[in-house]
């Protein structure tokens, strides 16, 4: 019943914002999510300081690296502390328990041959702390689709860890341990990689001497993604503390996507090198982009004062936006207007407004004192039935790293006790002298569900048990999750209060006037954009970038495009195919002529929701049999990430009308 979770550690070159605050956000609820399951919890976070781009920020600033990265360190902390992050420990790369397992690992690589002197000619994006190969550059930049700055020759005598020796292991690791990264589209991503073959990987410098030096050859200094990734043992106190002993391997690497590769490949190997054993899942979110469009990052100037966004939204309304607006495998966009949205829907009209309203009918029609329940009816036993159910379908969301899928499970008991509200109307049982005691009933329910949101709340938005708990006039220790399945526990007789609505809603013009939240005022702020990093997608080694979309493939010409005869077919019936999970029959209609089409949509559509559509069919595509069915055709569809939508022409058009 252990569980060693992990955020990234994120560069002090500049505050952290919204997209580096999403990651901890979201590894916090998972920690207090378990620990409220018992579970002996151990959350990592911290700051990765050995860089190169720190010594220039540092260097345009005039200071010295170490009080540089000191003064944004303690915002990164001041910034945790406000979102009420649950760490239990915050490592510094700068720290010397971390410089001495990076020593003591670097050397035995050295000794047992898996990291050898060369030299390295070539080129480093230091933004993205990055080496590529020339072929690799765009125009002479960094390749990083989002970083495309300048680069710099070098060549330098390095040492260089053998990545390609280990790469059959971790192959085999990747596919024998399906759970190992995910979600399943970066697993195929890395197989992918993988599999078209690692270099070995340059891991030391010579240019600048900030960071860890090579303990047999104080030249070198080790290269920061080496380093940074031993943070994860370090602070368990690798190799015979008892922390390490007790929660290593970890449970889960929390991430981005853009540095899932530096953790399913550079780290696993690490370790398989070392012999120790692997982390158990290496789990890589997506993005927050902006409303226009590009990565939320401190370099395209998109980033707004986290500060400030908790004094005008405070911090629960922030941790609920950010996880509930992030889905499994998607990126998300981040504006305030759509925190506002959420903020005043979801919050203020639905989580809110069933507290304050149900809160305030126990003090006017009982004085705030909880009544005696009487008998239940259906409605209080389709309320308690839902708070199970909800209750199941939440963990296995958050068993899958899931807190949007779980926060929408708990909302549906939000909606319900909504409803429950207006169906009971309380108004009226108060006005009829024989229907108090179902009145009673109704108030006391309305306790019940109170407590239970208080709880589903916790990982969450963790500041809204204890004011729950206190309007409830209850004790704090209230909150446990077993508590969820049980009905009946606060006592009648106990006092509640009103309070003051718990989400006011906001309206934004109400910081007309003041200053834009956008463009964070700190510390790097007056750097120039070329020296400052972003939080930006990184390249491991020498290697080719994977995108997350598939390469544009070979050019053709127009006459090879005019061979692909597409056609609208309207479905008129979809069924199963029988022990293909995957696989959907369709029959459908294309000018009067009826074909059928085997189609691998099964995952993502019911049989129902396709017939009557109109759709596009691939019609000269030669006959192929699929399970002893012959499919005449392909349906096209667009996919990404675990998304895949068919293609549907939503005008009236005939059946049988060419695409081109
Ligand atoms: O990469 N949306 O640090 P970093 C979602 N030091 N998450 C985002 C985000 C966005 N727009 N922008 C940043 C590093 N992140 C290394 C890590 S670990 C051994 C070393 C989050 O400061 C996300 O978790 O650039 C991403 O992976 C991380 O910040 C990058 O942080």
């Amino acid at each position: 019943m252990k569980f060693y979770i992990t955020t990234p550690i994120f560069y002090p070159n500049s505050s952290p914002h919204i997209g580096t605050a999403y990651t901890t956000i979201a590894a916090d609820a998972l920690a207090r999510y378990k620990r409220l399951r018992g579970y002996n919890v151990y959350f990592l976070t911290g700051t990765d300081e050995n860089a190169q781009k720190i010594v220039r920020t540092a260097e345009a600033r005039g200071m010295d690296p170490k009080t540089y990265v000191d003064g944004v360190v303690d915002k990164f902390k001041e910034l945790w502390e406000q979102l009420e992050i649950s760490h239990d420990d915050f490592i510094r790369t700068t720290e010397e328990r971390h410089h001495e397992v990076v020593k003591e690992i670097f050397t035995k690589l050295y000794e047992q041959g898996d990291i050898y002197k060369s030299e390295y000619e070539g080129w480093y994006c230091t933004p993205c702390e990055t080496f590529w190969t020339e072929n690799k550059l765009v125009d002479g930049r960094c390749p990083n689709q989002d970083c495309g700055r300048e680069v710099e020759l070098l060549k330098e005598e390095s040492y260089f860890f053998r990545l390609s020796k280990y790469q059959d292991a971790l192959l085999s690791h990747i596919r024998s341990h399906p759970e190992f990264i995910q979600p399943a589209s970066r697993r195929n991503e890395m197989i992918r990689f993988i599999e078209s073959g690692l270099e070995d990987l340059c891991v030391s410098r010579t240019t600048f001497q900030w960071g860890i030096q090579v303990p047999f050859n104080p030249k070198h200094v080790v290269y920061v993604w080496l380093d940074a990734l031993i943070n994860y043992i370090s602070a368990l106190g690798y190799p015979n503390g008892d922390r390490y002993n007790k929660y290593w391997p970890a449970d889960i690497h929390l991430m981005g996507k853009d540095i899932v590769r530096f953790h399913a490949v550079i780290w696993p190997i690490i370790l398989l090198a070392l012999g120790v054993p692997l982390p158990k899942v290496v789990y890589g979110h997506g993005w927050f982009l902006s409303k226009e469009g590009g990565k939320i990052s401190k370099s395209r100037g998109n980033v707004q004062d986290s500060f400030e966004l908790i004094r005008r939204y405070g911090s629960d309304a922030i941790r609920y936006f950010l996880l509930r607006e992030l889905q499994v495998g998607s990126d998300g966009t981040y504006s305030e207007d759509s925190l506002v949205e959420r903020l005043n829907s979801d919050l203020a009209n639905d989580l809110g407004n069933f507290i304050s309203r149900s809160l305030a009918m126990i003090v006017k029609y009982r004085d705030g004192i909880v009544p005696t329940p009487s008998v239940d009816t259906n409605l209080e036993l389709e309320l308690k039935v839902l708070a199970r159910e909800v209750k199941t379908a939440a963990e296995e969301r958050m068993d899958s790293f899931d807190p949007a899928g779980a926060l929408e499970q708990i909302w549906r008991f939000v909606a319900r006790c909504n409803k429950y509200v207006d169906e009971t109307a309380p108004w009226a049982l108060a006005k009829k002298e024989d229907q108090q005691e179902r009145l009673n009933t109704v108030l006391y329910t309305f306790a019940e569900s109170i407590r239970i949101l208080a709880i589903f709340c916790y990982p969450f938005m963790p500041g809204v048990p204890n004011k729950i708990c206190s309007l409830l006039g209850q004790d704090s220790n209230l909150i446990k999750w077993e508590g969820l399945e049980c009905w009946g526990v606060i006592k009648p007789g106990s006092i509640v209060e009103k309070g003051e609505p718990l989400f006011p809603r906001v309206d934004m013009s109400q910081f007309e006037g003041e200053a834009e939240v956008v463009e964070v005022k700190n510390i790097s702020e007056t750097v120039n954009k070329e020296q400052v990093s972003a939080n930006e997608p990184v390249q491991v080694g020498n290697v080719e970038q994977i995108s997350e979309f598939e390469p544009i493939k070979e050019e053709i010409t127009i006459d090879d495009f005019a061979k692909l005869d597409l056609r609208v077919v309207k479905v008129l019936k979809a069924e199963k195919v029988e022990k293909a999970d995957k696989l959907l029959k369709l029959e459908v209609e294309l000018a009067g002529e009826i074909r059928t089409v085997v189609s691998g949509i099964a995952q993502y559509y019911s049989p129902e929701e396709l017939v009557g559509k109109s759709v596009v069919l691939v019609a000269n595509l030669k006959p192929a049999k699929l399970r002893g069915i012959t499919s005449q055709g392909m349906i096209l569809a667009a996919s990404h990430g675990e998304i895949l939508e068919v293609l549907t022409v939503d005008k009236d058009i005939s059946a049988g009308a060419r695409v081109k």
